[in-house]
């Protein structure tokens, strides 16, 4: 492939933002490549300023679930725009789009938009410590949960101890409160509950992991989590930033059929605009300010471009009865090409990664035993056949209702080529 422009245009990138980029994953450094400067997108491909055309299963890390360029979501982002771009008051369409989560997430009997992933969790955890007056939060290690503070963190001199900041600019007093525990090891949550208990204001956790690759819950695992957090009083968050509208239409939640107190959604709720949403029982959200004593604001919460393109693209979902099957049967069409090539592969529904280790992925530690210089071979190879994947080991495959039965076919043809 010829990409001298996106090396032009990185260089120049480079000179502004740290590392050229906006956003960590996408300088490309865990595959050992510079990135791609992506002029435009349709459908299920994305093509680079060299003009190169790619099958894109990065789909923007989630939020083209209906591909590229949906015609009804940009026009619906056209028409609010011509209604002006931002009001900073209320309008009519936050009731919209509230009533069409609602309507698949009854959960979230009340929520609030916000404006990134990030955004939805620290609100979140805010709201639960309010709400019980808690200040301790388990999380699982692997999981990510966006970048606020006190969630930046790794295992400091063992589990049963608050964590220690993974992130220099985190002072230690901001991660002490934050417990970690094992994903799918019941125990090393039961440990934490033995010693803290009542101190705990909330689990917040992926529901099928996405963010050390993917890694499904076990069988029973969310059951526990739900059952052990009613016992102490402890709020359950279920963080579906990548789930929500993802694994079902009403998220890992309908999907493994176990109800948090609270979820977090970000990507596809927005329909590829900035937008997140944080929400559940009304008597935990009726502590967020104005009616009660958590704060947490926003400029462009809300906002009506944004909102537009999220009440399209869960529209389109509403109606698209046939889409989850067939994103799961896509799905189903490439994992069994890798995993007749020899390849290690979780999937859950359109979500998938491929891991280079012989251990079963069931957790951090077995995902880390995967071997990352592989990945970077595979990727590389995937990419000069035309085939655009996550630039690392630890993050998904992403395949969208654009995604045509000729270009998974494709997709499987240069996977049977590869050799391990
Ligand atoms: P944002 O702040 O990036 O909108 O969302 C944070 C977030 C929260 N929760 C989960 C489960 C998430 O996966 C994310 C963000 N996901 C990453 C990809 N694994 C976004 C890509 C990036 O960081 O550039």
């Amino acid at each position: 492939m010829n990409t001298k422009k996106s090396e032009e245009l990185y260089q120049r990138a480079s000179g502004f933002m740290p590392g050229g980029v906006n956003s960590p994953v996408r300088a490309c450094k865990n595959v050992g490549k510079t990135p791609l400067f992506i002029e435009r997108a349709e459908g299920d491909k994305i093509i680079d300023a060299d003009g190169n055309e790619y099958i894109d299963y990065v789909c923007s890390w989630g939020p083209n679930i209906l591909g590229h360029g949906k015609k009804e979501i940009i026009q619906a982002v056209k028409n609010s725009c011509d209604n002006g771009l931002t009001f900073g008051a209320c309008h009519r369409g936050e009731i919209a789009l509230a009533e069409i989560i609602q309507r698949n997430i009854p959960s979230m009997e009340m929520l609030r938009l916000v404006n990134s992933g990030t955004e939805a969790v620290m609100s979140a955890v805010r709201a639960a410590r309010g709400y019980t007056g808690r200040d301790k939060i388990v999380k699982f290690e692997g999981c990510y949960h966006g970048h606020s503070d006190g969630l930046l963190v790794r295992a400091g001199s063992g589990l049963l101890t608050g964590a220690i900041p993974d992130s220099a600019g985190v002072p230690k007093g901001y991660t002490e409160n934050t417990l970690l525990a094992v994903y799918n090891n019941e125990q090393s949550v039961e440990d934490l509950f033995e010693k803290y208990g009542n101190e705990i204001a909330a689990v917040i956790v992926e529901p099928c992991a996405a963010n050390m690759g993917v890694v499904p819950p076990k069988k029973g695992f969310l059951e526990f989590l739900r059952k052990i957090t009613e016992q102490h009083g402890t709020i359950l968050i279920f963080d579906e930033v990548i789930t929500g509208f993802r694994l079902s239409l009403g998220g890992a939640q309908k999907y493994y059929g176990v109800t948090p107190d609270m979820t977090t959604l970000g990507k596809i709720v927005g329909g590829g605009m900035p937008l997140a949403v944080y929400g559940g029982k009304r008597e935990i959200m009726e502590c967020v300010a104005p009616l009660g004593s958590v704060y947490q604001a926003g400029t462009l919460s809300g906002n009506p471009a944004a909102v537009s393109a999220g009440i399209a693209a869960l529209g389109i979902l509403e109606s698209a009865t046939e889409l989850y099957e067939q994103l799961d049967e896509k799905g189903a069409k490439l994992e069994k090409t890798l995993a007749e090539s020899g390849f290690n592969v979780n999937r859950v529904g359109s979500l998938l990664t491929v891991f280079f280790t012989e251990r079963s992925v069931t957790d951090y530690d077995t995902a880390k035993t995967s071997d990352t210089n592989k990945y970077a071979k595979f990727y590389s190879y995937l990419l000069e056949n035309g085939v655009y994947t996550a630039p690392s080991q630890f993050e998904a495959m992403f395949i969208s209702s654009a995604h045509s039965d000729e270009d998974i076919e494709y997709t499987c043809q240069v996977i049977k080529q590869y050799r391990i």
